[in-house]
């Protein structure tokens, strides 16, 4: 499968947006069909050490035995150690050209909310953008102002072949409004981790 197909439903996760065990919100999700996952241990409260990396070598395993993408956020060392298909880093993290020295193998996706994070980023040395906040989110404490699928239009008249993820306050009602911008996937996080029904919200996105 091309990579575009496998980051068509994503779901970003830790264990501080969950409020039962993370393994089971991803099995859910991924009976309701998600495609890719990316571990986010980050923000208050968030795992550390041996029990950051406990949680991941599980997840790891589930996405494997399921056949999921699994991405890893901004953590080379524990991409490392997970054996992760590849990692995402923001504007402020280790940049994707020092990334794919060190990984010429591992998918590298970066988020860009502006074209000024564009133009200062080597989009040559990236496999896909992260392209957002779409929508207002509660989910990231610093998370930028709304940039909307109109971004992801721009994106993509100016990359026509990179996938592009849309992030940020992506739900079942304006998910369709970020694809038909451009983009080849949605990644979320409350749209699933705070769903009553998770298969189904996976099958609605
Ligand atoms: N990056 C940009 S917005 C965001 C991240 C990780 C949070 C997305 O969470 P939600 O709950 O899908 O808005
Ligand atoms: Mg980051």
């Amino acid at each position: 499968m091309k990579l575009k197909d496998r980051l068509h439903k994503y779901l970003v996760m830790g264990s501080v947006n969950c409020d039962r065990a993370p393994e089971e919100i991803l099995r859910e999700a991924i009976k309701g069909g998600i495609t890719a996952f990316q571990y986010r241990e980050k923000g208050e409260g968030a795992l550390q050490g041996k029990e950051k990396l406990q949680l991941g070598l599980l997840l790891r395993q589930i996405c494997k035995q399921h056949g999921v993408l699994f991405i890893i956020n901004d953590d080379t060392d524990l991409a490392e150690a997970l054996n992760a298909d590849g990692i995402h880093v923001g504007q402020s993290d280790e940049s994707p050209a020092a990334l794919r020295e060190v990984f010429p193998d591992k998918i590298i996706g970066l988020s860009v909310s502006s074209w000024a994070e564009v133009e200062k980023s080597p989009i040559g040395a990236v496999d896909y953008l992260g392209a957002g906040p779409m929508f207002s989110t509660t989910s990231k404490a610093d998370a930028k102002n709304p940039v909307g699928p109109e971004w992801v239009r721009e994106l993509r008249k100016k990359y026509p072949s990179i996938p592009i993820v849309g992030i940020g306050g992506i739900s079942c009602g304006n998910s369709n409004d970020v694809l038909s911008a451009g983009a080849d996937g949605v990644a979320v996080i409350s749209a699933v981790t705070q769903a009553a029904d998770i298969p189904q919200a996976v099958r609605q996105l």
